[in-house]
């Protein structure tokens, strides 16, 4: 009987290439695993799948019956319908609330990216990694840790890279992530919806219910023509039910994040980044991350 590795959903490049990864090493280890992902790829994971030579894992969004290795998240919201039969956890968030009915292989740690644990979990069986998985691990992690100058970045995640990118043989890891970043950050013709829901979460704050985007780019300007549209695009996500919208424009040369905010209580939203806001959305120096930068002190600002 197949197991399938799935990651979140609203797949991003960590969670395709975990599982596409996660999938060979249970094979290698005599196991019938099989990568899927909840949705469509992304235009930067479609150029990593493309350049490494992978056709993209099927889509699958109910696992009734089936039994499922989760990659890069443990959060019952960001999983498939019916996930009853969960076998293992490889992850890097903050632990979910995934439940078992058996002891299972559960391992996260905080590093920047899943596919780092998935390195070392290759290392700690002695399987060798093949070059085309290696490849799109090093771009799990460069892309997850923003070319390692995210906060979540780790000196694991550095190590993983460099061995990785030795096997896969990528002599220049900043000209790959420059390509993923040109692929991601290209909007011209996109739907909004579409730009809206690339990288989106949503999040329980006692009772509140905040979803949060995020858009990286190589410069703010990209994104000019489309603000007014995607703040529209946020008022109907909020009238949904709920509290806050939050948009996360990051300048990923400039490191820092135009936030832009729709929300029931703006002061709440100001309080929580000790900013103001001008035109629905304020300057946040230094904010690359929407785990570690934004979600902490808006669950603070809740009062989670
Ligand atoms: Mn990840």
């Amino acid at each position: 009987m197949s197991v399938y590795v799935v990651g979140h959903k609203n797949p991003d490049t960590d969670s395709v290439a975990s599982a596409i990864a996660y999938a060979s090493l249970k094979k290698a280890m005599g196991v019938d695993a099989v990568p899927v992902m909840q949705g469509a790829l992304n235009p930067e994971s479609q150029l990593v799948l493309d350049r490494y030579g992978f056709a993209a894992p099927e889509i699958m969004t109910d696992v009734a019956g089936k039994k499922v290795m989760l990659v890069d998240f443990s959060d019952i919201a960001q999983g498939p319908a019916n996930m009853a039969d969960v076998v293992e956890v490889v992850d890097h968030h903050k632990i979910g609330d995934v439940t078992t009915n058996s002891p299972i292989f559960f391992y996260a740690k905080p590093v920047g990216c899943t596919c780092t644990v998935i390195n070392e979990i290759f290392k700690t069986n002695g399987i060798a990694i093949a070059k085309n998985v290696a490849g799109i691990m090093t771009a799990a992690i460069l892309s997850d840790t923003v070319n390692f100058k995210s906060p979540t970045c780790t000196p694991e995640d550095k190590v993983a890279v460099k061995e990785l990118a030795a096997i896969a043989g990528i002599a220049d890891t900043n000209a790959l992530f420059m390509d993923m970043l040109k692929a991601k950050s290209a909007i011209d013709g996109v739907p909004v919806k579409d730009l809206l829901y690339r990288d989106y979460k949503d999040f329980d704050m006692k009772g509140n219910k905040v979803g949060i985007g995020q858009l990286e780019l190589a410069t703010l300007d990209q994104a000019a023509n489309v603000r007014a549209d995607l703040m529209k695009a946020m008022e109907g996500l909020k009238a949904e039910g709920r509290h806050s919208v939050l948009f996360m424009l990051t300048d990923v040369v400039k490191e820092g994040t135009d936030l832009l905010v729709i929300s029931k209580d703006p002061g709440l939203i100001e309080s929580a980044f000790g900013a103001k806001l001008s035109n629905g959305s304020m300057w946040c120096n230094g904010m690359m991350s929407r785990k570690k930068q934004t979600v902490p002190p808006l669950q603070k600002a809740f009062g989670c």
